[in-house]
């Protein structure tokens, strides 16, 4: 139907394109490889959407895109509609594809023609991460003197793209400040923006509980009503929760959500006092010290509420993962950490996820398919990759958002150094821990920890842009990071953080445009 409707309507208007070059457009991350053919794609009213149907999710990334056309440009595009009253002169085709030039599921290729563009992927996660390529490439403002109409000229030619790393994630510590949907909804439309795939929610910690347990209301009814500095908390009912995961999954980001024990358990325990183990009468703590809470790793009635909480928590996530915390136990025992770990790994396991811990785990005696998030401690990632688990990469001096850029930065902390947005770029991830292998690689997570931010405002501040350049180095090659050269793509993000409303630090490493 669509190529008949081509070829039906009266000739179309012919453009005189400005001289364009793809390969210098301030793409991120950098694709993997581009082919400029030097003219241009007119993106104007009479441009449409077409899909694959063979999986409904095509559609819906062609919408996702019709939707994100229309808020940069005003343009009303329609998706697999044809409009009988409007002539068609362009399309952008999004194409379900199996050819071998796509290496894996994320993978896409793009072919920018003058009057089409073909988005072809495997799985519409690939389409996704292609679309967000073709929204960077739409130009912040039309070009009025081609034709009789605004009209935006994408730049032609070939981009083949593929990521480095299969994760790519973000954490935000919504325990020790509480963060709204809304706010959590924001952070993942920016992160999505940049390809990053998994969004790593820290739902629990000495300061706040923060999501619905239905067989034990009162963690969030005593255990989320505070926070750092004495605020009143909060917590995301299993609906809202729920709502999270879908606006995540949209996106194709995973969350993964995250009970940090057997310490940082203190708003657990203040909750049901009998899951204490530290010996003390547990009092709401709103403070910034670590390592003073911990579970009774003695006590079944401790698994068995673990059991609940986990099952409940793994029955609404799609996501393959659990995140067990597992960091900074410093009152617990050692032999009681490690049963506490094995313990509540075969917990999650019997709810069909797949574990993730911070490095500590590796004292126990967990399993290959456990995966261990290296943020301290070289050495737990070793032994880990020696049991066979994967590893996401987080060192703190070089991942941790919560560092300050340097001593005048208004928030954040510093104990793992000053973090300059240099500094956050410029390493490389596969060679960073010395001999492990780049197989056990699983890929880089970039934590951000709300001790010193409690709101959209403060969070950017330090997300961003650093979390920009961590959006690069999990995707493109390692020999395509280039400080020099991201620096000046970098500094053209600025139409799109502004639009975004984003308060970004604009430090003075960067010319921002
Ligand atoms: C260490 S990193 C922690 C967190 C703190 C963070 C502050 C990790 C696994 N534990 O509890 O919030 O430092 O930077």
């Amino acid at each position: 139907a669509m190529v008949f409707a081509l070829a039906c309507q009266s000739p179309k208007p012919q453009i005189k394109y400005p001289k364009t070059d793809l390969s210098a457009e301030p793409l991120i991350p950098k694709p993997f490889k581009t082919v400029p053919t030097n003219s241009a794609f007119g993106l104007d009213q009479n441009t449409f959407i077409y899909t694959s149907l063979s999986d409904p999710k095509f559609e819906e990334v062609g919408q996702f895109l019709a939707r994100k056309i229309h808020s940069k440009t005003g343009l009303d595009i329609s998706v697999n509609n044809t409009d009988s009253e409007k002539r068609i002169d362009r399309y952008i085709y999004i194409n379900q594809s199996d050819s071998s030039a796509l290496k894996g599921p994320e993978s896409y290729l793009l072919y920018i023609k003058n009057d089409s563009i073909l988005l072809d992927a495997k799985t519409a996660a690939g389409a996704f991460r292609g679309v967000q390529t073709i929204r960077q490439l739409i130009p912040e403002k039309s070009n009025d003197t081609l034709t009789d109409h605004p009209l935006w000229p994408i730049p032609s030619g070939k981009v083949m793209d593929s990521p480095k790393f299969e994760y790519r994630g973000a954490m935000l510590d919504v325990a020790r400040h509480f963060f709204t949907v809304d706010e959590v909804k924001k952070y993942i439309d920016l992160l999505a923006y940049y390809k990053y795939n998994a969004l790593h929610l820290h739902l629990s910690d000495d300061q706040g509980w923060r999501i619905e347990i239905k067989s034990w209301p009162k963690l969030t009814e005593v255990g989320g009503a505070s926070e750092v500095g004495g605020g009143e908390g909060g917590f995301y009912t299993q609906d809202e929760y729920k709502e999270l995961i879908d606006y995540a999954s949209e996106r194709f980001i995973t969350i993964i959500p995250e009970i940090d024990m057997p310490g940082h358990t203190n708003a657990a325990s203040l909750s049901y006092p009998f899951l204490n183990g530290n010996g003390k009468t547990v009092q709401r703590y709103t403070g910034t010290q670590v390592g003073f809470s911990t579970f009774d790793a003695q006590k079944d009635t401790v698994y068995s509420f673990l059991n609940d909480v986990i099952g409940e928590i793994a029955a609404i996530s799609p996501g393959p993962y659990f995140h067990i915390g597992g960091d900074e136990s410093h009152v617990t025992k050692k032999k009681d950490y490690i049963l506490f770990v094995e313990k509540v790994e075969k917990i999650v396991q019997k709810h069909g996820k797949q574990a993730i811990g911070w490095n500590e785990i590796s004292q126990a005696d967990i399993g290959s398919s456990t995966i261990v998030q290296l943020w301290n401690e070289p050495k737990d990632a070793l032994k880990a990759m020696d049991r066979g688990s994967k590893i996401i990469l987080s060192p703190a001096e070089k991942t941790y958002l919560d560092m300050q850029y340097d001593t005048k930065s208004e928030f954040g902390l510093h104990w793992a150094g000053y973090i300059p947005v240099d500094v956050a770029y410029n390493w490389n991830p596969q060679t960073f821990v010395e001999n492990l292998h780049q197989e056990s690689i699983l890929g880089l997570e970039a934590p951000l920890w709300s001790e010193t931010i409690s709101n959209s405002a403060e969070l950017e501040y330090l997300a961003f842009p650093r979390a920009i350049g961590y959006a690069e180095l999990g995707w493109s090659a390692s020999e395509h990071c280039d400080w020099k050269d991201y620096r000046k793509r970098l500094g053209k993000q600025t139409a799109y953080l502004n639009r975004m409303n984003v308060n970004f630090y604009p430090s003075k490493l960067v010319d921002w445009e």
